[in-house]
């Protein structure tokens, strides 16, 4: 049971590293995206495919949570949308003579970006108890196994259903009745490593767990902070959001370690003149923050508000009708140290002062983030401050003004509120009774982080996963791979490949499913499904492509054939809703606020968007009834000398653990992708040579040694003390039980290491 280590493209003899650049988007993008289409899909596809991204007889672009306008232009898809798109429209085909080709340890031994480059899953694939490889199946025996393995156990507790964010509500909404038909809320989540700190966050100060702006809002602002996110390559198309609002006026301060290029300078490869222009200069004011120091940053703020003598400097009507817990709230920040400010943010109280001027001189401020925030064990202290800083001048709940955590997979969002969550709200668990006459389980099931606790620990031996690639995404990836080893049986509903196929309990399933892309027919015609974006707006997805194979099954159909082979005569009709979508939304319509009408609104051009009750009413469905400031204890993180503070982030060529390429562009790397970035000081301090090979080694309190061997240093500007690699390579340093307080979000962009000179 040894792990093999994934190969992770080690061979980076061809790797190149030049000057990061200093401005996103424009021609590469577009020439880029559209060499890795047609290398997928070849010139025609391509042009089918891409021109119906997220038009409105379109399908969702499966890239991110971004909103689409109301005035979508024709081929509005950004450079890593078109990847996206291009990674599941492939012509590639993964079949049954390739694995039976590549033993299961063979594919343990490939780089992801091996696995993914493979093509599509064709057909269902077993790989039995001893057996070396996977072999294909009929669907019926795939789905009885499966079946037949969850009814086999002492409790439904011990089964866990992983949801990944690209799973339509449709699907979701299904298959989380399901699983609490089955009788457990084991629902862990890819949000669990992602905005579960910001659902934490907002849910107990604002009342609602989501974003409280608008697209109309952003362009409304004055003053648009972007804190912790890379928008350049994760959310390209939020650029031309943001180059909107400043031709409205807007101000942008930009709070990042990393001078991200997509946060400084952008050419709209939409306009003819971001092709040859000079484009638009985004960030306004650049905060190179240190890692984890925006709770410092906003609180260093909310104590100059109080202190300032500026007219309307606090919002007092808003503060006095709507708030609860100023007092406490001004005792505690009134006592900020700002020696801890300065250590913590690595900023100058000139660089914060000024930050002030821009707050005073705006009547309406947003403040977007991602991951830069949600990562580190005191996010969601670091969130709730974010709240604070916006109560106390009235900026949520008001046009142009509000909270924008941007979302990273394309249906997360909706997910979570078709109930993908491991801690259901009771009134969602009253309606689903009340609906579908069965006793939904009580009791909280397990989140991602728990989740590899009890499979290691053997408390947990049936693994689903519904998308995603759990194994790869996870923290601490010896201990995790170890607990989904240890499993009896582990199952992926997949488009592609992928290491979780390859790191297996005794038994596994691989059952491939339908994308976005592609033509979902079903018993009473055809099909389409919807999602929900990052700013709470549901519209409805229309794949038009072939399916891959013949063999696929659409997820919904996947998991209706599962509770019907699993709970047999339950009651529930699952067989109506696998014939026809409309009567799973018939379903939510009554058991989810805010989907009245489901079907009729779904299919309005655009769809609809969802009630949130402080952006719509000033209301806050909180416990206090209020908006709750909160007390927020600040406390320093301290590296040891001679250690810096890792985070793991993206590349501008991969989806989280689908890895498109071996670039990225932005920063400056070609054809590799170990490679760690530390700023140029540090680097001498640490007497080691920019281009050195090092390996990465993680320092936990449980004293045992995580390593990521053979890595280049980069000198790069990212802020002192700090460092940054990609993921998934660096996962087997995050532990597993080092995790954010209340969301146990693994501390992703919080990682102490130490380099060593391989
Ligand atoms: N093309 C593409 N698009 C994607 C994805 C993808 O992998 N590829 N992933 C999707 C998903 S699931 C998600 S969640 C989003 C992720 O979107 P991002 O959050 O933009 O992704 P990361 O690469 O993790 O980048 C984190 C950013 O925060 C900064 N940062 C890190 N730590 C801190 C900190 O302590 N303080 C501050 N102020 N900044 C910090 C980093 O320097 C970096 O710019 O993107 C989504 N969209
Ligand atoms: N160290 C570190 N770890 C991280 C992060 C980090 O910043 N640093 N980020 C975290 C974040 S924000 C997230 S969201 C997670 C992501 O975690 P996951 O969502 O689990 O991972 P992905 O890489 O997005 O999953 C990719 C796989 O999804 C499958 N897939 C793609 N489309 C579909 C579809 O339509 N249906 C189905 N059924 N399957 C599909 C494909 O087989 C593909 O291989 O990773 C987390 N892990
Ligand atoms: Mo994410």
């Amino acid at each position: 049971m040894t792990r093999k280590a994934p190969a992770d493209d080690f061979d980076d003899t061809g790797m190149r590293v030049s000057e990061p650049k200093t401005w996103a988007a424009g021609v590469p993008g577009v020439t880029a995206a559209l060499r890795q289409s047609y290398d997928q899909m070849g010139v025609r596809r391509t042009a089918l495919t891409l021109l119906r991204v997220n038009q409105k007889q379109g399908f969702d672009c499966p890239g991110c949570a971004w909103p689409e306008g109301d005035h979508r232009h024709v081929a509005e898809f950004c450079e890593n949308g078109a990847k996206a798109v291009a990674e599941e429209a492939t012509t590639r085909r993964v079949t049954r003579e390739f694995f039976a080709a590549h033993t299961v340890d063979e594919l343990a031994g490939r780089s992801d970006h091996w696995l993914g480059q493979q093509g599509r899953l064709t057909e269902p694939m077993l790989k039995r108890a001893g057996s070396a490889h996977y072999e294909p199946v009929s669907w019926d025996e795939a789905i009885g196994l499966l079946a037949a393995e969850l009814k086999a156990l002492d409790s439904p507790d011990e089964a866990v259903f992983y949801t990944s964010g690209r799973t339509s509500n449709e699907a979701a909404f299904a298959y989380q009745l399901f699983a609490r038909a089955f009788g457990t809320n084991n629902l862990p989540d890819c949000s669990n490593m992602c905005h579960e700190s910001s659902g934490s966050a907002l849910g107990e100060t604002i009342g609602v767990g989501k974003g409280s702006v608008l697209l109309e809002d952003l362009y409304r602002a004055d003053l648009i902070f972007v804190v912790g996110q890379n928008p350049g390559t994760n959310h390209p198309r939020m650029l031309s959001a943001l180059e909107r609002a400043k031709k409205g006026g807007a101000r942008i301060v930009a709070v990042n370690p990393l001078p991200e290029a997509g946060l400084m300078r952008f050419k709209n490869p939409q306009r003819p003149s971001g092709v040859t222009g000079h484009g638009t200069a985004l960030a306004d004011r650049f905060l190179q923050i240190r890692l984890n120091g925006d709770l410092a940053l906003f609180q260093a703020l909310n104590r100059m508000l109080l202190e300032s003598d500026a007219p309307g400097a606090l919002d007092r009507e808003f503060l006095d009708a709507h708030t609860h817990g100023f007092e406490a709230f001004e005792r505690h920040v009134r006592g900020l140290d700002w020696d801890d400010v300065l250590e913590a943010t690595g900023l100058t109280r000139g660089e914060i002062a000024a930050t002030l001027g821009d707050v005073l001189a705006s009547e309406r401020i947003v403040v977007c983030w991602a991951m830069g925030l949600t990562q580190h064990r005191n996010s969601v202290p670091t969130i709730r401050e974010v709240v604070n800083f916006l109560l106390l001048r009235g900026n949520i709940g008001r046009p142009g003004a509000g909270v924008c955590p941007v979302r990273g997979h394309s249906n997360v969002q909706g997910d979570r509120t078709m109930g993908i969550y491991e801690k259901p709200k009771p009134e969602f668990l009253d309606a689903l009774a009340a609906e579908f006459a069965f006793d939904p389980p009580r009791e909280h099931g397990l989140d991602t982080v728990d989740a590899i606790r009890a499979m290691r620990d053997g408390k947990a031996t049936v693994f689903l996963g519904m998308g995603g690639n759990f194994v790869r995404a996870t923290p601490d990836s010896d201990v995790t791979e170890r607990a989904l080893r240890s499993c009896r049986l582990t199952a992926q509903v997949s488009t592609k490949l992928n290491r979780s196929h390859a790191v297996t309990g005794e038994l596994a399933l691989i059952l491939p499913t339908l994308g976005r892309t592609e033509r979902d027919e079903q018993a009473s015609g055809p099909q389409f499904v919807s999602v929900e974006d990052s700013m709470g707006m549901v519209h409805a997805s229309r794949g038009r492509l072939a399916p891959a194979s013949e063999h696929l099954l659409s997820e919904v159909a996947i998991v209706c054939r599962l509770a019907r082979a699993t709970l047999g005569g339950s009651g529930i009709a699952w067989d109506a809703m696998e014939r026809d979508y409309d009567v799973i939304r018939d379903h939510v319509s009554r058991v989810v606020p805010g989907f009245a009408d489901y079907n009729a609104r779904v299919r309005e051009p655009g769809g609809f968007t969802l009630p949130h009750a402080p952006r719509d009413e000033r209301r806050f469905p909180t416990a206090t009834g209020k908006a709750n400031l909160t007390v927020n204890e600040l406390e320093v993180l301290r590296v040891p000398e001679g250690r810096l503070l890792l985070q793991t982030v993206r590349s501008h060529d991969q989806y989280n653990t689908t890895i498109y390429g071996l670039d990225d562009r932005y920063r400056g790397v070609k054809a590799g992708r170990r490679v760690v970035f530390v700023n140029p000081e540090d680097l001498a301090g640490l007497g080691i040579a920019d281009g050195a090979t090092v390996d990465l080694v993680s320092e936990w309190t449980d004293g045992v040694e995580r390593r990521a061997p053979a890595f280049r240093a980069v000198a790069y500007p990212t802020a002192r003390g700090c460092a940054a690699a990609y993921f998934p390579e660096t996962n087997v340093l995050v532990p597993l039980d080092s995790t954010a307080e209340v969301s146990n979000t693994p501390t992703s962009k919080s990682v102490i290491i130490r380099l060593v000179p391989a």
